[in-house]
């Protein structure tokens, strides 16, 4: 079930990070937060391949890869799952530390 909460701050990190207002997250405008992240990873999360990420976009990637109970991953999914982890882990991180960046830019608002 989705929560509230972690949709409006995905939306908030979202307009913050995408400096042109887009809509969409352009390479550059994800790598001017976080310059650790790969062009493969980027294509990883454009799942529809136009370039650019959209919230829905985000979104369904943090709902797939959510952890989930062991019962639900034992199907075809299971071993493409297993084999995405570490690049996962890092994607997630990536999140975390966008809404930390931005968190704290906001917070220290300039005038
Ligand atoms: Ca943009
Ligand atoms: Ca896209």
């Amino acid at each position: 079930m989705p929560d509230v909460e972690d949709v409006e701050q995905l939306q908030a990190v979202f307009g913050e990070a995408d400096t042109d207002d887009d809509g969409l997250l352009s390479l550059g405008e994800v790598q001017a937060d976080l310059p650790g992240i790969t062009e493969s990873q980027f294509v990883m999360l454009d799942l529809n391949t136009d370039g650019g990420l959209s919230t829905e976009e985000l979104q369904q990637f943090i709902d797939e890869n959510a952890p989930l109970p062991p019962s639900c991953c034992a199907s075809t999914k299971g071993y493409i799952r297993q084999s995405f982890t570490d690049l996962l882990g890092d994607l997630l991180l990536m999140a975390l530390a966008l809404g930390s960046l931005l968190a704290l830019s906001r917070m220290r608002r300039i005038p």
